[in-house]
Parts: structure tokens; sequence; C-alpha cells
């Protein structure tokens, strides 16, 4: 098997960590498991970008040194990392000696390619983020994508011949369809390469937190070459001129491995351009792919420390669980798209999907009916025992493995979970049809028994389909069941195939709940304990004690006071503010497909292209009205900033809400008299 390298950006050290680098760590992650889960060779790095400008006056403004500066905040990634049970296998830190050696070597490499000469930097820096800007990027001296200010440099510089490379990238580009994704992305950077690339400056004179240029010691390398380098070292460098590549480069670099860097989209144009010029410039393999998941805010809201939104990631995993988070985080949104990270859909993630929807057929099953009829042991069932039920059940669980080992494959994660929600779906809907509560009351045992079976089969599968996104839960589910936890092994593929691997006679242990219902007082605290705004639906009402009897009112005072708690506007005049609409975020979507969604009269799923990568599901209530074949290709409005929710009984999530009138003619979907764009706001 090819073995895998995947790695996550390495984070600058100028401040702790937060759930914008989480997300990209639990993906990382992820894919790791799920690629060991199949007894690939694996490899998944992460680490620490801690040279530059930017952390250098972030120490300055402390009184420290840099390095003590860094020093003292590396503890916070790694207590980050396992706060959310990422389990990096390699965290390389830029400070680090064998990071400095290979960035020397690549340094050497593009020299003699004749690549890199020394000339005179004028122009615009932004020290936020870390690059050079042309007149063209900025706009009242900000950088016009960013927003960060720039500031004027004029020092002497090494500059490495990018503009050698604008036809080979593009030839490459042009060769290796699959380099960028999501295609949005890569159209990006061909077309900015397009216009023709201009060399880059790559070192810097006027501060000294850097990596000293080979033989050029007043000039420090410019912090992206030297970041940049991190694949390369965490591999122990690919072989110092003389020196043959080391066995983690060989094994894991291309072209014996398949290597992902998954980053944010932000930094797509230093990995997908400067890195490819600067792997060619040395004559070493590019990598495989390059993923540019979407961006996250907070409640609707950049995170900032100023605003109060800024996110560590441990607070919420010891709120709520490192898996819940896990898997509310890879579940909500396609990884290409942006996303918003909010309390409550996170707590309705919580309650409906792994609460009501996992949670409760692990409970219904091992603590209720394998206990009280089996005396906990799984029961014996031979396959000529099973009806049309059961068979629906298996044929599931073999759709959504195939179907999520796909999609996990292909790095789309949320895609893989809707697919393995098919099988909870499926299974409490078996549990619903199939009663064995009264099965049990009735004392048909034999039929009891291929139900218990098929459920806890069904959960066997769960803990291996789940395990890369939920890997504590899942373990603890296994424990339920009687099995050991999931242990990868390289060489075998643990992926379920082939249904009845619970053996019959094993112990079930039940335990607590998985994921606990919480009730208002404690979702409440789960609020005020990460500084969140509580919802007014959460809000404790005061109600009048026995004792302290409220005076009577008069019936136009009641009247009064019922408007002014009921109003949920500024105004206390039931109005809502312009900021309150533009709030809800609806957009004119394009109906790509439209099916019934099974055992609903009135459901119908809807992919709507609303120009993120991928379609939006949406779920809506419209079946009794519109045949499905009558809304593909139709132009129809939507909420899109909605909380998802999920429809547990059908294993199924809407990711929206779309706009309709109903009278006592019947429905109609809200749809432009004009063919407007996907995507474009409704206003
Ligand atoms: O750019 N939403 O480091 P960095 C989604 N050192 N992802 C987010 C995010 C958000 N709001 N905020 C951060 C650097 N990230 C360089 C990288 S690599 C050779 C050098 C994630 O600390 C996302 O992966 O600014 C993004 O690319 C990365 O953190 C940026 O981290």
């Amino acid at each position: 098997m090819r073995p895998y390298y995947i790695t996550t950006p390495i984070y600058y050290v100028n401040g702790e960590p937060h759930i914008g680098h989480a997300y990209t760590t639990i993906a990382a992650d992820l894919l790791a498991r799920f690629h060991r889960l199949r007894g690939r060779p694996t490899r998944f790095l992460t680490g620490t970008d801690e040279h530059g400008q930017k952390i250098e006056r972030k120490a300055q403004s402390e009184g420290l040194d840099p390095q003590a500066f860094v020093d003292r905040l590396i503890p916070s990634f790694h207590e980050a990392w396992a706060a959310i049970g990422c389990e990096p296998d390699d965290f390389i830190r830029t400070t680090e000696k064998r990071h400095e050696v290979v960035v020397d070597e690549l340094w050497k490499r593009c020299l003699a390619s004749g690549d890199i000469y020394l000339g005179h930097y004028e122009g615009w820096y932004s020290v936020v983020d870390e690059a050079f800007f042309t007149e063209k990027d900025i706009e009242n001296g900000k950088v016009k994508e960013t927003g960060n200010t720039v500031e004027w440099v004029k020092e002497p510089g090494y500059f490495f011949r990018l503009s050698k490379y604008t036809d080979k990238l593009l030839a490459y580009y042009e060769a290796h369809p699959d380099f960028v994704r999501p295609e949005g992305k890569f159209n990006e950077v061909k077309a900015f390469v397009k216009q023709g690339l201009e060399d880059l400056n790559i070192s810097r004179t006027t501060f000294r937190w850097g990596l000293p240029v080979p033989g050029a010691p007043d000039h420090v390398v410019y912090v992206w070459f030297d970041a940049l380098t991190n694949y390369l070292s965490a591999l122990g460098g690919f072989g110092a001129e003389g020196i043959a590549p080391g066995a983690l480069y060989t094994k894991h670099w291309e072209p014996n491995g398949e290597v992902v860097h998954l980053i944010g989209k932000e930094i797509t144009r230093f990995h997908c351009i400067f890195w490819p010029a600067f792997l060619m410039s040395a004559g070493l393999p590019l990598p495989t792919e390059v993923f540019a998941h979407g961006w996250m805010t907070v409640n609707n809201a950049k995170m900032s420390k100023s605003a109060g939104n800024f996110l560590p990631p441990a607070p919420i995993a010891e709120a709520i669980g490192k898996d819940a988070l896990r898997y509310y985080l890879m579940r909500d949104v396609a990884l290409g798209s942006d996303s918003d990270f909010s309390h409550a859909s996170l707590l309705a993630r919580y309650h409906g999907d792994l609460g009501n929807g996992l949670g409760n057929l692990l409970n219904r099953m091992v603590a209720s009916i394998v206990k009280t009829s089996f005396e906990g042991r799984v029961p014996h069932v031979t396959s000529d025992r099973l009806g049309e039920l059961e068979k629906n059940v298996i044929a599931t669980a073999e759709r959504s493995a195939e179907t999520a080992a796909k999609f996990f494959a292909d790095i789309a994660p949320h895609r893989a979970l809707e697919a393995i929600w098919e099988l909870v779906g499926v299974t409490n809907k078996y549990v619903d049809q199939t009663e064995p509560w009264a099965l049990a009351k009735k004392g048909e045992t034999a039929k009891l028994e291929v139900v218990a079976y098929t459920v806890l089969e069904s959960l066997r599968w769960l803990s291996l389909l789940l395990w890369p996104v939920m890997p504590e839960k899942c373990d603890d589910l296994r424990a339920q069941l009687g099995l050991a936890q999931v242990a990868p092994t390289e060489g075998l593929d643990r992926w379920p195939s082939a249904w009845g691997g619970l053996v019959a006679g094993t112990v079930t242990k039940p335990g607590a709940p998985l994921f606990p219902r919480m009730d208002d007082d404690q979702q409440r605290a789960f609020y005020l304990r990460l500084g969140a705004p509580v919802p007014a639906s959460l809000e404790k009402k005061s109600e009048p004690t026995k004792k302290e009897p409220k005076p009577a009112k008069a019936a136009s005072e009641n009247k009064e006071t019922k408007v002014t708690t009921t109003t949920t506007s500024e105004t206390g005049t039931g109005l809502i503010t312009i900021d309150q609409l533009s709030a809800v975020d609806m957009r004119l979507g394009l109906v790509k497909s439209a099916e019934r969604v099974a055992g609903s009269d009135k459901l119908l799923e809807l992919k709507v292209d609303i120009a993120e990568p991928e379609p939006r599901t949406i779920l809506a209530g419209i079946a009794e009205h519109y045949a499905p074949e009558a809304l593909v290709g139709k132009r129809i409005a939507v909420v899109t900033n909605l909380a998802p929710r999920t429809f547990a009984k059908f294993g199924k999530t809407s990711h929206g809400m779309v706009l309709a009138v109903k009278d006592a003619s019947g429905l109609s979907v809200l749809s432009p008299d004009k063919d407007i764009a996907a995507g474009v706001k409704v206003s």
C-alpha cells in the first residue's frame, strides 16, 4: 500500500491556537486515522512556524527574547491537540537544528540551479501576512485581500527567480489536474500564474529573528522559504550533497508516497506557487496535492481577541467532549467551503445526530434489551433467519461503508458522515419497526435474537466507520459491545466489509450513555462556561414565589408588560433593526437534484447550488406539493445560515431552508422571474 503523508500548516507561535487551527488539525488527524485504519503506512505532521518579523515584534512587545517567547507558548499547542484527540506522529519547530540544516540545503540547491541572486527590494510588506505586495494589491495602506496594514520596505535582498517558473508551473498544473483542490482555488492559482510571475524576495536584513542565509549571515531567510521547508525537514531532509536521502523521505515523499498538504485557503499562493517552484528549482518531486479548506468565522464574525470571540479549542472540548466537537466541525460544512462555528449548532448536533441518533441506538439495545433478555450476551443468529428488514440494514451498512470510504479518501468528511448517518437512521428505524420491547414482552425470543444481533452488528460497523472522527467514543462504544479498542495495524484493512463479525456469546458491558442529554440548566452552564451569550430560549424566567403573590394589575398594564417581555427587538416595539434582518443570510439557489426522503411523505431532499464548492443539502417539507423532477433546474430562495437541523429518524440533516408561501390553494416556493445567478444574496 502506498504510504500516505498528511501535513497541516505549521502555525505561527504569536499566540495560543484557536478553533480555526483546531479545524485543520482535526481534519488532518481524521485523514491520518482513516488511512491508518485501512492499513496504509501513514504519517501525520504538524508543528510551529517560529521565525519572522511578526513573532519578533510580538516578543518585543512582551519584553521577551523571541526564543524565550516561543518556548513559552509551545506547550499550549501540545495541550490543545491532546485536548481534541489529535495524535500527530511528529511536531516540527522551525527553531530546531534538524530544520535549519534542511533549509540550508534547499537554499544551496536553488542557488546551484542559478535561481538565487542578490538584488535590492523596495516595496510593500505586510508583517501580519509575512508577505510582499504590489501597488495593485493595496488600498488605503491595507492589503485588499486580508485587510492588514503594509509598510514600505527598502533593503538589499536575495531574490528567487520565480519568473522563470511561470510556464513550468502552468505545464505542471495542466498535467496534474488534482494538484490543488477545491477546483475553484486551483482556477484562482492558475489565473494568478497566467498573469506572469515576478521574482520573489527571499531574504530580509532589517530584523534578526530568522535563519541566517548560507554564506551571507547579514541576511535572514524569508520566513516562508524557511517555513515551507518544514514538510521536508520533518522527514529528515532529502539528502544533502553527497548524502543519500533518509528512510522517512524515501518512504513518504513523492514518488513513493502520497503527500497531501492540508491548508487554509488564505495560504494557497505560498503552497501552490512558491513551494512547487522552490522544489522544481531544487530538482525535487512536488507534493501530490494541496487541499485548501474554507475559512471559519465564530457566530458569524471574524475571530479576534478584541471581539471576544477568540475560541481556544480545549475549553469547548472539556464542556461537550472532544469527539462531539470533532464530529460537529467535520460534519457541518464541506471542508472546501467557509463555515461558521456556533455554540447553538454544536449543541444541536450533539443532541440530534449524536444523542438521539447514535447514542440512543446503543442505549436502547445494550443497556436495555440485551441486558434483560440475553443476560448481556450477543445472541446467536444464523443467516437463514434474516428477513427483508434485516437485509435492508445489511445493504445500508455496505452502502454506507463503501460511500464513506470513498468520501473520506476524497477529503470530503461531511459527505462521508452523511453516508454513515444513513446507517444510523436506518438502524433506528429498524428498531422502531421491529419493536423489540413488544417482542420481549410477548416472549418472542427467536425474533428478538435477530433484532438484537442486527442492531449490535450495525453498531460494530459504526464503531469502525466513525473511529477516524470520534476515536474515543468509538472505543467506548466498542467496550460496551464487549469488543477491544480499535488499534490500526499497518497492512491490515480494518474497514468493515463483512457482516457478522460480532461473535455470539460476547459479553456486552453497558456503560454510561455516550452523549448524555443536557437539560436547560446544563445548556445554560455550557454557554456561560464558554463565555458565549445564552440564547433567549434558555433564559431563566423569574417566577413569582408563592409567598410574594404578584400584585393584581389593571388589564392595560398587563398588556403592556406582555409586549415588552415578548419582544426581541432592540427598540422594544416588536420591530426589528436592519442588522437583525441582515443576520439572516438568504441566497438564490439553483436546484441541482431533488428526491423523496425514504420513509417520509413530506420531505424532499434537495441539492442546491449556492456557489459553494459543493451543493447544499436542504430538506424541505414540500413533497406533497411538488414532484421532485419539477424542482430540478428551478431557482429558489433559501436561508443559508440557519443552524443545521437533523431528522434523526431518516438519518439526514438539512443545511438550510427553502422559502415558500402557502395558502388554501397550496404551497409555492419563492422563485425570481429572471435567471439570477446561484449564490446571489436576497436583499
Ligand atoms: O499561516 N478558519 O500560520 P497561521 C479556518 N505559519 N482555518 C484557520 C482559521 C480560520 N478562521 N484560522 C487559522 C500561517 N486557520 C503560516 C503557515 S505553513 C508552511 C506556514 C488555520 O498560524 C488554517 O489552516 O496563521 C490556516 O491556513 C492556518 O491555520 C494559518 O495559521
